[in-house]
Formats: C-alpha cells, structure tokens, sequence
C-alpha cells in the first residue's frame, strides 16, 4: 500500500517537470540580448546567456521576438542596417536596464547595430583599445 503510493507522487512529480520543461522551449517566449560593459572595447551583447562578443549571428524563427537589455554605461540606440523593415519598440536605451523589443515581419536576413552615446554621468569607465561597433546579424527562417 504504502509503496503504490510513492509511485503515483513520483508520475506527478514527472508529469510536473515535462510540463515546465515544453514551457521553457516554446518557440515564442522572448529570447534576450543583453548588452554589458567591458573594458577592452568598451561594450559586448550576448544571446541567450551565450558568451559575450561584439558581432552575433543567430537563426530564429519568424515569431520569434528578441528582447534587448542594456547594462553598459552608456545609451545604445538600436538601429537596423539591412533586410525587410522591422517593428522595434523603445530602441534607443537610454538609462541601466532600459529594454527594447523587436520583431520581424517574415523570413529574411537582418542586420542590426547600435549607437552608442555619451557615459552616464559619474559612470565613465577606463576602457582599452577602440570602442567596439557592435553587429547583429538575425537571420529568420
Ligand atoms: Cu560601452
């Protein structure tokens, strides 16, 4: 008796955890982009928790929407160089944290970059070498 039961909360405790797990790999919740300081280069944006650089290029499909953090010292405006015209919210970020979205109108290649500003006042950094442009090839399939 008592082990039957402990096999019945072990199934929920599974069924549990597949039902979290088909949440978390949905197709339409917002990938991020984050964008941080570094003081060789002065900023890189990272995907999806991926490791920091100053070009990414990434594969999504055409309901994903990216969603845009920036955690430097400065503003970055977010800007489109190439590929069909996207929707982007709130694209110049310009305060710690500010979030700008975007979103694509179908399949394609886009490319993306940022302008950057002027650091926060009280927050300039030592940076070393050129300021990094930061690139963003999407391509949306
Ligand atoms: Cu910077």
């Amino acid at each position: 008796m008592k082990r039957k039961k402990r096999i019945r909360v072990v199934t929920l405790a599974l069924s549990t955890a597949a039902l979290v797990f088909t949440g978390i790999a949905s197709a339409h919740a917002p990938k991020t982009i984050t964008i941080r300081h570094q003081m060789r280069g002065c900023h890189m944006w990272s995907f999806a928790n991926g490791p920091y650089k100053a070009s990414l290029k990434m594969k999504v499909d055409q309901d994903a929407t990216l969603r845009f953090v920036n955690d430097d010292v400065m503003p970055h405006k977010l800007m489109q160089l190439a590929g069909p015209k996207t929707a982007i919210a709130k694209a110049n970020m310009n305060r710690i944290g500010a979030v700008a979205v975007l979103m694509f109108p179908g399949k394609g290649v886009y490319r993306f970059t940022t302008k950057p500003g002027e650091d926060y006042k009280g927050m300039a950094m030592k940076t070393i070498g050129k300021d990094n442009v930061l690139r963003l090839t999407v391509v949306v399939t």
